[in-house]
């Protein structure tokens, strides 16, 4: 086996009568390597192992991991297709749910035209799925709307890391290099509860003597044991950065060499940096100056230091700033490129990174290729079969794709692998679209609370169900493997794709028998594009465990480090980002006077639609909480379990409170998986990145109501 794969001396039992079918977790990016149990006489799934030679996460999971398997032939799973009648759903035949699908879609684009039908996608599916829902989108159904619920996730650093790296690729390093490091700086990323397994390689690191800084709002878990925590005010990462700059700059932790021959903009950034003081970022970001300038100190004097940032510093309205800046810091410090140092955010989703590397968003077509270069699509329409004037113009993002929902420009929407009635923001507005529509289809295996809103209900197979691939927080491709076939009726998204596209006349452009054939059609698909993934095969992902992208030929082996020689941009040289602070795009009032920032807790995953129907999950966090400061629970005469409303312009919601010190006396969190009126999505801000298009999930201005009883 490769070089990379590292045995820790503990085996994994087989037991008589049981076959170990070896695979990855279907929730986060880190892809923990399992394997599967199976009873092997009456092929049931029995239970699950964590894979202890797994390189990256080495025999750990999170709680959510371990229960993964329940959910594979759980009770409450869609068995056949669904239709709705008067009101309720009734079970049907696929030909009945295709023929109706067929006759709606027919009926929609004949007289609104092409455009009146949008596709919304998930990547918590293969590469081998993702890849065909943009080519569903664009050749089956012929529509330019399409989007996906990544825009939600991983826009924000997509935006960052192209504007400053040249490429959208999710780390620059494999995490496995990690414990050599000396330094993390982690902005907006609470990693115990939200990448556990990859706490193991930071407390490596920690061992030999690693520093660790953190900026959150919240004294998370991760927080709590680190040597700086920087409590900034939600929304204001952007003058953190840029007084983390200031400093660099005045005490010469630059590594000018490295910056003169590798950067751009070094003396605007010098310029622009010039007013952000400790005490001016400060005044801004709320945390103290001499905290500030520890954590300086310390970044600027690490000789291999790695710069990491999620969700909290990227769902904001300067979230492609957030990340262009952060990543800055790393750039000026000479980190980009070599080892054991650099840049990183935390994927999201299992498949967030590949996901949105084959044309799922709206701009976008496989291998990151852009709609709007004429070369690119005449490329890829040769690919599918295609004239390059079939192919559609761009779309718009996913909560744009609403308000032409509301303008009636879109009628008909077919969801794929997402729950958007929960997870977007202003989610009372969302609902009323999707009511709206005159067609609405939903692929799921659960019964989602937008799957409750469809009018045709497909059951799709979980991850265990179908063979894939899927690409990790570190860029590396690694392969999912059939545990057993597909539960009930239930088919694979590709398949489903296939067969409607079969209605419309187009399915001479989706033969496909297994997911190798989309895989091999994918590779070709990205061939010379920025996500090239021409050199990577099945056979070469099991021999190697894995393998990283770029692999621009069948002799190439992958690419673990990224930039070593250069930057992906035009003149090979990074853009260090000159952005100035720009707060968030809601102010406090006097009739919202508290920050609410939203996020996640260790036991639940998204919008809830997974992990609220397994039992122990459940029971360790049966419902939302409102997270506040003893002071502001006092100023309110609120008591720890109390139950309050929460308000903004958008909606309400009434929660128990949680009191803890460990959060902003001026900021409350609410976890949001959960929907209808358990849902914070009620209240959040639907203001927009304008660049990145991602939603401001992580501030918005509330009001705080302790309820008379
Ligand atoms: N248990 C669990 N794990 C998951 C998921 C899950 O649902 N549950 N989802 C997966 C997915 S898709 C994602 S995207 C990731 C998300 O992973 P994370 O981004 O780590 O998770 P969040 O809870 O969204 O936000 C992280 C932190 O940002 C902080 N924060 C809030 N506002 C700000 C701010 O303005 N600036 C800064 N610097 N920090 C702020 C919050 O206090 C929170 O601790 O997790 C993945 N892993
Ligand atoms: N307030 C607030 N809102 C947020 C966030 C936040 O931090 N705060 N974070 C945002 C982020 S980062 C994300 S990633 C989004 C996620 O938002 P969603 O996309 O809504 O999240 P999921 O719950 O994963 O929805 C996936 C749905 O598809 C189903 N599913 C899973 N696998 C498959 C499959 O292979 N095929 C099919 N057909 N269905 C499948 C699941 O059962 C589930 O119903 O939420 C965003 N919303
Ligand atoms: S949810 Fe993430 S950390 Fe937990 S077991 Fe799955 S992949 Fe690993
Ligand atoms: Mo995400």
């Amino acid at each position: 086996m490769s070089q990379f794969l590292v045995k820790e001396g503990v085996k994994n039992q087989i037991r008589k009568g049981e076959k170990l079918v070896t695979t990855h977790c279907c929730y986060c990016g880190m892809q923990c390597g399992m394997h599967i149990r199976v009873d092997e006489k009456t092929n049931k799934v029995m239970g699950v192992e964590p894979r202890y030679d797994w390189v990256l996460t080495r025999g750990k999971m999170c709680p959510k991991g371990v229960t993964a398997y329940q959910t594979i032939d759980h009770p409450d799973r869609i068995k056949t297709p669904l239709i709705k009648k008067n009101g309720k759903f009734v079970a049907a035949t696929w030909e009945e749910a295709l023929d109706l699908i067929e006759r709606k879609y027919k009926e929609i684009q004949g007289t609104y035209g092409k455009d009146a039908l949008a596709v919304y996608g998930g990547v918590s599916m293969t590469n081998e799925k993702c890849y065909l829902v943009g080519k569903y989108a664009r050749v089956g159904l012929g529509t330019r709307y399409i989007d996906y619920n990544g825009r939600y996730c991983m826009s924000s650093a997509a935006g960052g890391f192209n504007k400053t790296l040249g490429i959208d690729r999710g780390s620059s390093l494999p995490w496995t290099e990690l414990e050599h490091s000396d330094c993390f700086f982690m902005a907006g990323s609470n990693t115990a509860e939200c990448h556990p397994t990859s706490i193991q390689w930071f407390w490596k690191a920690k061992d030999k003597g690693a520093k660790l800084i953190v900026a959150d709002p919240r004294e998370t878990a991760t927080a709590r044991v680190a040597d700086v925590h920087l409590d900034l005010l939600p929304g204001t990462d952007s003058a953190l950065a840029n007084g983390i700059m200031h400093l660099l700059i005045k005490h010469d932790y630059v590594d000018h060499e490295y910056v003169q021959e590798r950067c751009n903009n070094f003396e605007e950034l010098k310029e622009m940096t010039a007013k952000f003081t400790p005490e001016y970022t400060s005044e801004i970001t709320g945390v103290t100056a001499e905290k500030i300038i520890k954590a300086a100190h310390i970044f600027g004097k690490s000789p291999r230091s790695v710069v990491m940032f999620a969700r909290g510093a990227e769902q904001q309205t300067a979230g492609v700033d957030n990340v262009s800046l952060y990543t800055s810091m790393a750039l000026l410090r000479g980190q980009i490129g070599k080892f054991a140092s650099g840049v990183a955010t935390f994927t999201g989703q299992g498949n967030g990174q590949g996901g949105r590397e084959h044309g799922q968003k709206a701009d976008l077509l496989p291998g990151y290729r852009k709609l709007t270069d004429p070369k690119e699509v005449e490329y890829v329409s040769g690919v599918w079969g295609i004239k390059p004037e079939e192919m559609p113009q761009p779309g718009v993002s996913a909560y744009e794709m609403f308000h032409l929902m509301e303008a009636k420009t879109i009628r008909g929407l077919h969801v794929i692998c997402s729950n958007p009635v929960v997870s977007s923001p202003n989610i009372n507005y969302v609902q009323e679209q999707l009511e709206n529509l005159d067609f609405l289809v939903v692929n799921d295996f659960f019964l989602s609370e937008t799957a409750e809103l469809a009018d045709v209900v497909l059951p799709a197979t979980t991850w265990a169900e179908d063979e894939g691939t899927t690409t990790n927080t570190e860029g590396r491709i690694i392969h999912i493997r059939k545990v057993v076939d597909p539960i009930g009726e239930s088919k694979p998204d590709w398949e489903i794709m296939s067969l409607i596209a079969e209605r419309l006349g187009k399915g001479q452009h989706f033969q496909y028998n297994e997911p190798r054939e989309i895989f091999d059609e994918l590779r070709l698909a990205s061939k010379g594009g920025k996500a090239d993934y021409y050199g990577v095969t099945y056979e070469k992902i099991d021999e190697q465990d894995g393998v990283f992208w770029p692999a621009p030929a069948l002799d190439h082996q992958g690419t673990p480090s990224m930039f070593k020689e250069k930057f992906e941009t035009p003149d090979g040289k990074a853009n260090l980002a000159v952005c100035d602070y720009r707060g968030p795009a809601e102010v406090q009032s006097k009739q919202y006077p508290l920050w609410l920032t939203t996020g996640r807790v260790v036991f639940h995953y998204l919008s809830g639609n997974q992990t609220r129907r397994v039992d122990f999950l459940k029971e360790q966090c049966p419902e939302p909480f409102v997270e506040m400061h003893p002071e502001l629970a006092s100023q309110y005469q609120i008591e720890n379990g109390e139950r309050v409303k929460l308000t903004t312009p958008r909606g309400d919601m009434i929660a128990p409170v949680k009191i803890t010190k460990a959060i902003r006396k001026d900021t409350m969190f609410v976890p949001y998986h959960w929907g209808k009126k358990l849902a914070v999505n009620q209240l959040t801000s639907p203001a927009l990145d304008p660049i990145s298009r991602m939603p401001e999930f992580k501030v918005c201005a509330v009001k705080l109501e302790k309820l008379t009883k």
